[in-house]
C-alpha cells in the first residue's frame, strides 16, 4: 500500500526527480579512464593533463610551490578563513593546520572554520591531543568582515556550507588545495588539485620543497607532521591505497612526527552510540548482488560519523564488495538531511560516479554527494518534510525515504528492489 503510493510522492520532490539526474552521466569516469571525448571539455582535458604531469613530475610540484609562495606573498599581513568540510576528517584538519603554519611566514593570520560537527572519536582526539584551534561556525559567531580571503583545503567549496556565506560577504577564494574530483564553481588565485591519496600529501610536498623547513624541536612543526601522517594514513586506508607520493610524503614526515601521539589518536575507543548504530546497520542490511545496503533511521548530528563507521564495518563481510549506509540526520536547528556513506572494495566501481549517477543534482545544479574511488558520501535535504509531528509521522517519513534511496540504488545497480518494504524488515 505504502510502497505503491511512494513513486508518486517521490515525484513531487524535484531533488528526487529522475529528470534532475545529470545528462552527462559519464563525467566522473573521465578521471579514471582518461580524457573524455566531446565538446566543451578543452579546459577539463587540460586540467587532467596538468594533474597527470603534477603527480608524475617533481618539476610541476616545484612550480606549484613557487606560485603558492607568490600568492601568499601578495596577501602578506592579511587575515584568511580556511573553510574545511562540514564533517572534518583528519586529512582536512591536518592540511588546514599546515596551511596555517605556512602562513606564519607571510604574516597571514588564519582561522580554521567548519560549519558542521566533528564526531568521529579519533577526530575529536586529534583536535584535543594536538590542541588544534578550530572554530565551529554557528549562526552569527563568526565575524566575516575580518577576512580578506578564503582558503579551501581537502574540498573545493562543495562540501562546506560556508561557501555561500563567504560568497555573500564578498570574500574571494585565494587558495584551493584538494585531491577529490574536480568540481569547479570557484576561481581561486591558486589551485592545486591532484589525484593523489591525501591533501596532506600535497601539503607535505610543499614542506619538502622548502616552503617551511621543519624543525624537530618546534612543537608546532611536530604537531603538523603528526597530523599530516594521520591524514595520509586515514585517507589511504592505512596506506593500503597509498601511492608512491603518499609513501614518500610519509617517509619524510617520519623524521618529524610523534608516534606516541599518533597511536593515542588512533587507539580511541568507539562510543556506545556508535556501537548501537553499527548494531542497527547490521540488523537492517539487505545484501543483493554483493551490495550491502542499510538504512538506520534517525540520528543526531554528533552521531553522523557513526554512519561511515557502520559502512566500514559492513564492508568486512564476505561476498560484499560495496556498502551504502544512510540515515536521517537531525541538526541543532531541527533541520534534517538524508546522509549516507558509500564504501567499495571493487576497483571497477567508482564511488564518486556511483553517487552522482544514483542521486543526481539539486535544483541549483550541485550534486548531492561524491567522493573518491573507494569512498564517498551524500547529503540530501529533507526540506518541506522536515519536522517532528509524532512517531507515526516520523515512521512514515523514514519509510518513504528508505524506500526511495533503495529504489535509486537498485535502479543504478540494475537489479529489481527486493520485495516490498515490509519484506525487508
Ligand atoms: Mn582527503
Amino acid at each position: 500500500m505504502i510502497a505503491r503510493a511512494l513513486p508518486n510522492i517521490g515525484r513531487r520532490f524535484s531533488y528526487m526527480n529522475r529528470r534532475n539526474i545529470p545528462e552527462r552521466m559519464s563525467d566522473g569516469l573521465i578521471y579514471v579512464f582518461g580524457p573524455k571525448q566531446g565538446k566543451n571539455n578543452m579546459a577539463e582535458t587540460e586540467d587532467v593533463k596538468e594533474n597527470v604531469k603534477q603527480t608524475t613530475a617533481a618539476l610541476h610540484g616545484s612550480q606549484k610551490v613557487e606560485k603558492l609562495r607568490d600568492v601568499l606573498e601578495a596577501h602578506r599581513g592579511e587575515t584568511h578563513i580556511v573553510a574545511i568540510q562540514d564533517f572534518p576528517d583528519p586529512d582536512a584538519i591536518a592540511s588546514a593546520l599546515t596551511h596555517k603554519l605556512i602562513c606564519l611566514n607571510y604574516g597571514i593570520e588564519v582561522d580554521i572554520v567548519y560549519a558542521g560537527r566533528i564526531s568521529h572519536q579519533q577526530n575529536i582526539a586529534l583536535v584535543k591531543l594536538l590542541n588544534v584551534e578550530l572554530v565551529r561556525y554557528t549562526e552569527n559567531n563568526v565575524d566575516f568582515s575580518r577576512y580578506q580571503g578564503s582558503v579551501f583545503v581537502d574540498n573545493q567549496g562543495k562540501t562546506t556550507s560556508l561557501t555561500k556565506k563567504l560568497d555573500a560577504h564578498g570574500i574571494k577564494p585565494i587558495v584551493i588545495v584538494d585531491h577529490h574530483e574536480r568540481s569547479g564553481g570557484l576561481s581561486p588565485e591558486f589551485h592545486d588539485i591532484r589525484k593523489i591519496g591525501a591533501t596532506a600529501t600535497i601539503y607535505t610536498s610543499y614542506l619538502q620543497q622548502g616552503l617551511i623547513e621543519l624543525d624537530k624541536t618546534d612543537s608546532f612543526h611536530a604537531k603538523c607532521a603528526t597530523a599530516l601522517m594521520h591524514g595520509i594514513r586515514s585517507d589511504t586506508n592505512d596506506f593500503i591505497r597509498a601511492g608512491e607520493h603518499d609513501l614518500l610524503a610519509a617517509a619524510y614526515l617520519s623524521n618529524y612526527y610523534n608516534p606516541n601521539l599518533l597511536s593515542e589518536i588512533v587507539m580511541q575507543a568507539r562510543s556506545k552510540k556508535v556501537m548501537d548504530v553499527i548494531e542497527k546497520a547490521l540488523a537492517n542490511r539487505i545484501i543483493k548482488d554483493n551490495y550491502s545496503i542499510s538504512g538506520i533511521g534517525y540520528l543526531r548530528q554528533e552521531e553522523r560519523d557513526a554512519i561511515a563507521q557502520a559502512a566500514d564495518f559492513l564492508l568486512t563481510e564476505e561476498n560484499v564488495h560495496t556498502v551504502i549506509v544512510y540515515g536521517i540526520v537531525v541538526n541543532d536547528n531541527q533541520e534534517e538531511l538524508l546522509s549516507g556513506s558509500f564504501r567499495t572494495s571493487k576497483l571497477t566501481i567508482d564511488a564518486d560516479t556511483f553517487i552522482k549517477e544514483a542521486f543526481g543534482k539539486s535544483e541549483n545544479g550541485d550534486y548531492f554527494g561524491g567522493g573518491k574511488q573507494e569512498a564517498g558520501g551524500f547529503a540530501i535535504p529533507i526540506g518541506f518534510l522536515a519536522g517532528t509531528y509524532g512517531n507515526e509521522y516520523e515512521d512514515l517519513k523514514w519509510k518513504m525515504y528508505d524506500l526511495q534511496v533503495k529504489q535509486k540504488i537498485f535502479n543504478k545497480i540494475g537489479v529489481a528492489a527486493p520485495g516490498s518494504s515490509s519484506e525487508e524488515r
